[in-house]
């Protein structure tokens, strides 16, 4: 048993969009924080942070980054639907690194997971956290082995993990869809401090949506890590609600245009 404090935090996937926006935040709010990527960190370091270039599929590279860490905010990986070739090492292999690795160094693990484990449920449809996965291709199917990995491994070793199932986390929401999925960024990095400071999380599941009114998401453990998401993209909707595109597939699901990717049945 190691004695690694929370606050010692690991940010994996630093260089990406939602890693460059968390760094400086945790940063400010004194996490002692590492920054790790397969690519170079492309801004400034935030102060007192350092910055470890790794490959997550290289399990001794991930138990380097690793090692004195008390929580792990893994945002690494492929974002995005790609082949099944390119989505193995970078999600598959590199998150089961990671927990190998935070078994080992009692740490917490606070998972990007996505709506896309769910996303050919259709629009409109209600959805509570435990309902079964519907991914909508082979990098949501990736985020549903990571759920399920941080089950085994708390049901098995009591390894604790949370894991966001982010809908669309950008600074402001720029379509119709977004009125449902959109996460701000105060609101994620709300989520994160919750994630990391939390007592105890056990194996927690979260929507990572802000409190939107046409939200499609609704039960999930949020209380239990103390997370409260306060913006809502109802807000822009005058400005969005409009903005659709013209493909049926795309329209139908919840996943938007990840379902409409290599789709091949006749009929929706
Ligand atoms: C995701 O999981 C992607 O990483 C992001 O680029 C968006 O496409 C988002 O889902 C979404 O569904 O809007």
């Amino acid at each position: 048993m190691t004695d690694n404090s929370r606050k010692n935090v690991l940010l994996t996937g630093a260089s990406g969009a939602l890693g460059r926006m968390l760094a400086p935040r945790l940063a400010a709010a004194s996490y002692a924080l590492r920054l790790s990527d397969i690519v170079p960190f492309p801004d400034p370091l935030p102060k007192d942070a350092s910055f470890v270039r790794a490959d997550l599929s290289d399990a001794q590279a991930v138990a380097g980054i690793m090692d004195g860490i008390g929580c792990v905010l893994h945002f690494g990986g492929v974002s995005v639907e790609k082949p099944f070739e390119e989505i193995l090492p970078a999600n598959i292999v590199g998150i089961t690194n990671l927990f190998e690795a935070a078994h080992r160094q009692k740490a917490r693990v606070v998972f990007a997971s996505s709506n896309h484990t769910i996303g050919f449920y259709e629009r409109g449809t209600m959805l509570d956290v435990d309902m079964p996965y519907r991914p909508d291709g082979y990098y949501g199917l990736s985020k549903a082995y990571g759920e399920l990995l941080g089950r085994m491994f708390f049901d098995k070793h009591g390894v604790e993990s949370v894991h966001i199932r982010i809908g669309s986390c950008l600074p402001e929401p720029v379509e119709a869809r977004h009125l449902s999925t959109w996460l701000s960024h105060d609101d994620l990095f709300r989520f994160a401090c919750a994630a990391i400071d939390a007592p105890e999380t056990g194996h927690a599941v979260v929507w990572g949506a802000s409190a939107n009114t046409r939200s499609w998401w609704e039960t999930d453990d949020r209380e239990r890590i103390g997370y409260t998401p306060q913006d809502n993209a109802e807000d822009f909707a005058e400005k969005i609600a409009s903005i659709r595109t013209d493909d049926a597939i795309t329209e139908r699901y919840q996943g938007g245009v990840f379902c409409s990717q290599v789709f091949s049945r006749d009929t929706p």
